[in-house]
């Protein structure tokens, strides 16, 4: 029996667009064989080298729809205070007034794809069903690629099941036309005018976060902008981190970090279980565990090498879609940081011929490749578990070149979501705004909390209160501090193993720390930091906590807290008043 609901919806959605056809997408090898011909047949999409890319292709965005668009993504909840100081904000009935008209008639000509898709492995507790409508061939593509489409999805959804909703169209690419709208009370999501990943595949940004954490504070649970790692030691205890990080922070590294030589020689073992989302539910042991709701990788290519991430160029081989990179002559990609040299010649991203003389970027700075989660070398065994994965450790991060030093770890939870309430980053020249400037951006979920940022800090305190003491500890990084002159202090990359090795001897009870006024700091000497040859004052810089420094960071942490007036919940303020009084004694 079919799920009368969805039948219903899609009827009547159908009814508004009016499509030329309507295709269920089943995710079959045949349909999507199907949809590259077409693509390839109308310019949309360009077969890559069978035999360096197989099964591969590059797709070229318009010019203005490149990246998300936080000034045009809305939540939509029904009082303005859900939505809270970080978030836009429109009624829902003034938002349908202006984006129903919208869809009227806007797939005329086109074929309507319904897409049923599943967030998690299939039979999970934790998994929940998505349905994307489409005009786009080129979005059920990526979705193939970043979500269990098809069959698996109609199956978990049975004839009754809960559904997300979600209602795309190209419409005609227009900027002033462009709204990512979010419905929390109708499980909907309305995007129209984009066709860029954050704001067309539905199932990522807008389900899998920004309604998602919606559902996980009614629910008792959370949904968060983190990667997921597994670490063996080589006696064979496996612990899990999730860790959140604002972009252009090295998320994606180290979520398929390959360990330094001399630790795969003593036998530890990093292991790939999500890069970019983590929801987290209590198990029946009332641990917080752990999936991916996700399938893909929708990752930056610029800046990927074997030098800097080999697991994600491995992932990135086959079966992949490149958006806005460059194209060689002999149809293979480059970007740049994919290799020293670059190519003699290639075509641009925007379609145009290059040389590396000719000063422009030959790939746009956020081009990105789709490829499957499993293709990644250092993906784990558990990445389809059901179960999901027990959380030990979670870690926040940003880029700071002062004040804040490599590692350190939370008192306790309530502590720990204060240091993810706090968390903030440098701009880089990726972002809007002035370089080096700070942006807060909580648990890196600044343009994903799909209400309140300070209830969300609430439902962080409330659900620390009910794991009680099975709650994972919490840790705070920065790989980025840098000395008088500029430099980066801190090697990275691989060397961040030495980091996580604390990090889950802390887990284990044998690794050791000291209390400072910011919270528990290892002694340089049980990082194992010899193989680094640091400089002695490079080092003193990374674990140093500069009580001058840390007064203006109070100061400006209280500022940033005014944004949420008495909404600021009261173990925040508490460890606000409890920093400030251990700094300034
Ligand atoms: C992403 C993002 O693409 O956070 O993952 O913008
Ligand atoms: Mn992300």
């Amino acid at each position: 029996m079919a799920h009368q609901a969805l039948e219903k919806w899609v009827e009547q959605i159908a009814q508004i667009t009016q499509p030329k056809t309507l295709h269920w997408c089943d995710g079959s090898e045949e349909e999507i064989e199907s949809l590259y011909e077409l693509m390839t047949s109308d310019g949309t999409l360009t077969k890559l080298n069978e035999s360096k890319h197989p099964n591969s292709y590059l797709a070229r965005s318009d010019v203005n729809d490149v990246a998300r668009v936080e000034g045009r993504t809305f939540i939509c909840s029904a009082l303005k205070e859900d939505a809270g100081p970080t978030n836009n904000w429109m009624a829902p009935e003034e938002m349908h007034a202006v984006i129903d008209p919208l869809f009227e008639g806007c797939m005329d000509g086109r074929v309507m794809y319904v897409i049923p898709y599943l967030m998690g492995p299939a039979g999970s507790p934790l998994s929940k069903v998505g349905i994307e409508i489409t005009d786009s061939p080129y979005v059920v593509a990526n979705m193939r690629i970043m979500t269990r489409m098809g069959k698996v999805a109609l199956d978990e959804l049975g004839e009754d099941g809960d559904f997300v909703k979600g209602l795309h169209s190209t419409g005609d690419l227009a900027p002033d036309q462009r709204y990512i709208s979010h419905f929390p009370d109708e499980n909907l999501i309305m995007s129209y005018s984009s066709n860029y990943g954050g704001n067309a595949l539905l199932g990522k940004k807008c389900f899998a976060l920004r309604l998602a954490s919606v559902l996980g504070k009614r629910e008792g649970w959370l949904a968060e902008h983190m990667l997921i790692l597994g670490i063996t030691s080589p006696e064979g205890k496996k612990r899990h981190i999730c860790a959140a990080f604002p972009s252009a922070c090295g998320k994606t590294n180290l979520a398929m970090l390959v360990p330094p030589q001399e630790f795969l020689d003593a036998g530890w073992k990093v292991e790939t279980i999500g890069d970019d989302i983590a929801w987290l539910k209590f198990g029946p042991d009332g641990k917080l565990y752990a999936i991916n709701p996700e399938f893909g990788f929708f990752g930056v290519a610029p800046g990927t090498s074997m030098e800097t991430n080999p697991n994600a160029l491995l992932s990135c081989r086959a079966n992949t879609l490149f958006t806005n990179v460059a194209l060689c002559p002999d149809n293979t990609v480059w970007w740049e940081g994919l290799t020293e040299e670059p190519p003699v010649s290639a075509i641009d991203w925007k379609g145009n011929p290059w040389t590396p003389e000719s000063g422009d970027k030959a790939a746009h700075p956020n081009s990105r490749f789709t490829a499957p989660a499993k293709q990644c070398p250092s993906i784990s065994g558990d990445f389809d578990s059901p179960a999901g994965v027990p959380v030990d450790a979670i870690v926040f991060g940003g880029r700071r070149s002062t004040t804040t030093p490599l590692v350190y770890e939370a008192f306790n939870w309530q502590h720990g979501t204060y240091l993810g309430a706090t968390m903030t980053s440098e701009k880089t020249a990726a972002a809007a705004g002035k370089v080096g400037e700070l942006r807060h951006d909580p648990m890196a979920m600044l343009p994903f909390c799909g209400y309140h940022m300070a209830d969300y800090w609430q439902h962080w305190l409330d659900i620390g209160e009910k794991g009680g003491d099975k709650m994972p500890r919490i840790f705070h990084v920065n790989w980025f501090r840098k000395d008088s002159e500029g430099r980066f202090v801190w090697p990275g990359f691989r060397d961040n193993m030495h980091v996580l090795k604390w990090i889950v001897d802390r887990c284990d009870g044998i690794g050791k720390a000291k209390e400072t006024p910011i919270g528990l700091m290892p002694d340089p000497d049980s990082l194992d930091l010899e193989q680094l040859e640091l400089e002695p004052e490079d080092v003193e810089l990374l674990f140093s906590v500069d009580k001058e420094e840390w007064k203006e960071e109070v100061a400006e942490q209280a500022e940033y807290f005014k944004n949420f007036g008495d909404k600021l919940p009261g173990g925040i303020q508490d460890e606000l008043d409890a920093l400030k009084s251990r700094i300034d004694n």
